[in-house]
């Protein structure tokens, strides 16, 4: 615990600053404190549902705002009402989105700080709390490319530091050089968790040397001491751009959130951060040093009061929204339209993997604010050799090696799109997707829906079986995603379609899952046409006419099922889904009301494929056109096994002719 000698204010507040920014700094701690306590009247009214309280942090929050140049980014948490007030969001607006309002920052679809704005450069957290730490990361990396020289700020309690975000955000700041301001706010509790529970070292501040970084222990219940001191590392970080870790002392006074109470805080705990009160004390000074009077005091109180009011009255008066089902769900996805870009007529004779890479080549030079991130894929061209080349081309700067750190670089690519800028991050294996899980399903599908944010990332997937390299190299995960409203979902089989594709998913504001088959990387040849083109998305191919059945299937699948046609005489309707989400229902419906049967085919463990799910529309929307029962084919429930033998069998080859016999002979 820090000594501030709250008696010796003089000592305390010794500055060099104007009269009028201290004024401003007093006036900028004195309206949140006024919303808070108004909140939490309204909350023992019932009004509103919920409130993280930040009464007695606010130092922090407006003391970092206030030495922000107001086009540098913020990311704060759920107890910094400070940082929003700070950039001067009309408080009508703020109330709004508190109560759910559709003229609130979501529109009624996320509740509290769980917004962002472009215009107040401001873009909240979502509720795992670690995230927004690798986003500021992303931003920060725009601003450097861009030599805007500018900063990021982002806010973390010390509860979230223990999150895996946290680690994987420092490091990667630290690596790149990135002018990322990482705030910790310790208040010595995170919900009712002491901070010696939550972590073993005298200050978080000292893990800043693990990261090879800066950092400053900061009094968070001064506002001086907090404005002085950041504007002075922020001159310095803007100037030269380098990550800095600050740790701010403070206190959490009020529970988690407002129902939770502070039971478990000790009395004299609680009184000895009363007595350090940033507002009240500050205040104190001024009027010891007469730069404010009482009546100043009465004044503003009163000014704030009747603001207040106004505001939530204004609030209050708004609409709830007035939505439907089809308004939300065109709200999902950023607006994107599609412009064909035909293809050349001269091709060359190119593999899957040959493929990728001349469209990642033609995306690069089409689009200059696009920046590839992924495990060794500068000079080492990737594990797969996509990006071989690529260095000597593009540079360092849009070619980025990063860390083993799947989540962070998701997030990086979030900020990189937040700060206007596109993404391409490269999983070395499908499989490890897993450790960049949460921002993909929870930040980059959602943003668009709940604050208008496009995320516009494609986020590479060497996926799939045929190569033996066991449970953690070999998974084909599409299915983790197809359940997650906001993500598309692109998986094709062949390499002109590979390209096409790829280049449409970059063109493409929104997240796309891009699943490339390793197995088909190398075995499968065609005539790809030179130069830029585009595939649309949610477009299947039909490869073969014929009336007898439909085979719907995508990815390895597509070859399987074409070399059995070779074997067997049959007529059977060809589906290459390519596209999974969006889905091509059309061609699905026409095809099964023609043929009457249909099998779907996975590589995928049946249960929860995403065919199944297929499945499950067609027999809804084709029951009467059909004559058997809708079929489904997948790989068997486990694991994927590394030996040879075992991985056939694990795979749907040795049962499709069966099958397929099965379902022409029903
Ligand atoms: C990933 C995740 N785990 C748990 C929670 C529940 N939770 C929300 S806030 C919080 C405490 C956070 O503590 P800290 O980071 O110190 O911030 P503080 O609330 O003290 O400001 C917890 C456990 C969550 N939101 N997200």
């Amino acid at each position: 615990m820090i000594d501030t000698q709250p008696t010796d204010f003089k000592k305390l507040y010794k500055n060099n600053l104007d009269k009028e920014v201290l004024i401003d700094l007093y006036k900028k701690m004195l309206l949140p404190r006024l919303i808070e306590e108004k909140m939490l009247i309204l909350l023992r009214q019932g009004r509103i549902s919920k409130w993280f309280s930040g009464i007695g942090q606010e130092a922090i929050a407006i003391g970092v705002t206030a030495a922000m140049q107001k086009e540098e980014y913020i990311l704060p948490m759920h107890r910094n009402l400070g940082v929003f007030t700070t950039r001067e969001i009309p408080l009508w607006k703020l109330f709004a989105q508190w109560q759910g309002k559709a003229d609130g920052f979501t529109k009624g679809r996320d509740r509290s700080f769980h917004f962002g704005t472009q215009e107040y450069h401001i873009v909240g957290m979502i509720s795992h709390l670690g995230p927004q730490l690798g986003v500021a990361d992303g931003i920060a990396l725009a601003q450097k490319l861009k030599n805007t020289g500018k900063a990021t700020a982002v806010f973390t309690g010390e509860g979230g530091t223990s999150e895996g975000d946290f680690h994987e955000a420092l490091n990667v700041a630290s690596v790149w050089s990135l002018p990322v301001l990482f705030c910790i706010e310790n208040n010595g509790y995170g919900l009712s968790t002491p901070t010696s529970e939550q972590y073993n070292c005298e200050h978080l501040a000292d893990r800043a040397l693990g990261y090879g970084i800066e950092s400053h222990i900061i009094d968070g219940n001064n506002i001086v001491e907090v404005y002085t001191k950041i504007s002075s590392i922020l001159n310095d970080m803007r100037e030269n751009p380098h990550p800095v870790l600050i740790e701010f002392k403070t206190f959490r006074r009020r529970g988690h959130e407002e129902a939770s109470g502070t039971k478990y805080v000790p009395d004299e705990l609680m009184e000895y951060w009363e007595e350090r009160d940033p507002l009240t004390r500050f205040e104190q000074y001024l009027l010891d040093e007469k730069i404010i009077s009482n009546e100043d005091v009465e004044q503003w109180n009163t000014d704030y009061k009747q603001d207040i009011n106004d505001g939530l009255d204004l609030a209050f008066a708004k609409a709830l929204p007035q939505s439907t089902p089809e308004q939300e769900l065109a709200d999902v996805f950023a607006p994107h339209n599609h412009h064909q870009v035909e293809p050349e007529t001269s091709t060359q004779n190119i593999r899957v993997i040959d493929a990728i890479k001349d469209g990642l080549e033609e995306a690069m030079d089409a689009f200059e604010d696009l920046v590839i991130m992924g495990q060794d894929v500068a000079e080492y061209g990737g594990v797969f050799k996509i990006t071989e080349g690529f260095v000597e081309k593009y540079g360092r700067d849009r070619v980025r090696n990063t860390p083993i750190c799947e989540s962070a670089i998701v997030e990086a690519g979030m900020g990189l799109s937040i700060a206007g800028m596109k993404a391409v991050v490269e999983m070395q294996f499908a499989d490890f997707v897993s450790s960049g899980f949460n921002p993909i399903v929870n930040y980059l599908a959602k943003s668009y829906y709940r604050w208008n944010q496009k995320a516009d990332v494609v986020i590479r997937m060497p996926c799939g079986a045929g190569v033996g390299a066991g449970p953690f190299h070999s998974q084909t995960n599409e299915a983790w995603f197809y359940t997650v409203p906001g993500l598309k979902i692109v998986y094709p089989s062949s390499p002109a379609d590979a390209k096409g594709l790829l280049i449409a998913s970059i063109e493409d504001p929104n997240p796309v899952l891009f699943f490339e088959h390793k197995a088909l990387y190398r075995s499968s040849y065609d005539d790809v046409p030179k130069g830029y083109y585009n595939i649309e998305l949610g477009k299947a191919v039909t490869y073969s006419e014929g009336n007898d059945a439909t085979v719907i299937t995508f990815g390895a699948g597509v070859h399987w099922m074409k070399q059995l046609m070779e074997e067997m005489d049959v007529h059977i309707e060809l589906i290459d889904l390519r596209t999974l989400v969006p889905l091509d229902k059309e061609t699905i419906i026409r095809s099964v009301q023609k043929t009457g049967k249909v099998l779907l085919l996975t590589e995928d463990s049946l249960t929860g494929s995403v065919i199944s799910d297929i499945a499950a529309f067609i027999s809804e929307e084709c029951f009467e056109f059909l004559d058997a029962p809708v079929m489904r084919l997948g790989s068997i429930d486990t694991p994927i096994p590394f030996e040879k033998g075992l991985e056939n069998n694990y795979l749907p080859i040795p049962t499709l002719k069966e099958k397929v016999k099965k379902l022409l002979e029903y």
